[in-house]
């Protein structure tokens, strides 16, 4: 089982990072096949131009529909195939019988559902996944009619604050789904006791030396870490999450107080 990933971009060097570390390893292994399209090839003036400014006026420039259309409509005509085989679970059937498999499309933007660690194992799942990086104020709207009309399509977010563009965020959101493919992280237990598995943060971890002199300072372990009484050590890690969690993310534990825009609606 491997998952094919295409990115479509204006800056393809912006995701050099995943030729390294862990991404980077499970590539060469064949666990994670990753393409990245360079938007600009599907422009056809001399000037390879992507971007126009907004009919209604407003700040800043908005991507054009037509390469996109072109550099998604490409990405479709690439066949999935895992190891030789055509992949049949994401193979779309059509009136005249088996169809070709089609890609979920990840839109990154400040506008869309929040990732998580839920929505990454969900995308983890898939046998390909599209991310189409915008920059500027976005894509014209006709892109989202053109490609939800062709694949899946989801607009994800990775917080309330603004990128630049999808790059980034996209750098993150592959991270966090392939080291959840199956063989991409060698010790599978590791990814259970983490922050977000759970909806508790994860406790605090202390190496040798059992007390660091930090130059004259003497900073020991948490004694009950050296005790050897594993039950009792399974509490005060249980203890120090939820500590840990309602001191950082008290929203974590009351999932109702979130505030914000509900209560701005109500006129609250
Ligand atoms: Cl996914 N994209 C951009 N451009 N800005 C963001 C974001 C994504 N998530 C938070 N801010």
């Amino acid at each position: 089982m491997s998952i094919r990933l295409d990115v479509v971009t204006i800056f393809p060097d912006y995701l050099a990072p995943l030729d390294l570390s862990l991404i980077g390893k499970a590539r060469r292994e064949g666990l994670v096949d990753l393409h990245v399209h360079d938007l600009r090839d599907f422009t056809h003036d001399r000037h390879r131009t992507v971007d126009d400014t907004p009919f209604g006026g407003g700040a800043g420039m908005v991507m054009k529909p037509q390469p996109w259309a072109e550099a998604l409509d490409h990405v479709l005509a690439q066949p999935l195939v895992s190891g030789n085989v055509v992949d049949m679970a994401s193979t779309r059937r059509t009136q005249e019988g088996v169809g070709h498999a089609v890609p979920r499309l990840i839109v990154p933007g400040p506008g869309g559902v929040p990732f998580s660690q839920a929505l990454a194992h969900e995308l983890a799942a898939e046998a390909w996944l599209a991310f189409a990086c915008g920059r500027y104020e976005g894509l014209d709207e006709r892109v989202y009619e053109h490609a939800a009309e062709r694949m899946p399509v989801t607009v994800v977010s990775l917080g309330d604050y603004v990128l630049n563009g999808g790059e980034v965020a996209v750098l993150a959101m592959v991270e966090a789904i392939v080291r959840l493919v199956p063989g991409v992280v060698g010790n599978a237990e590791s990814l259970v006791e983490e922050s977000h598995e759970d909806g508790l943060l994860e406790y605090p971890v202390y190496t040798k030396p059992a007390v660091w002199d930090d130059r004259g300072t003497e900073r020991p372990v948490p004694p009950i870490l050296l005790s050897g009484n594993h039950c009792a050590i399974a509490q005060w890690r249980h203890q120090q999450r939820l500590e840990r969690t309602a001191a950082r993310r008290p929203d974590l534990l009351h999932p109702s107080a979130t505030g914000g825009a509900l209560a701005a609606l109500d006129g609250r």
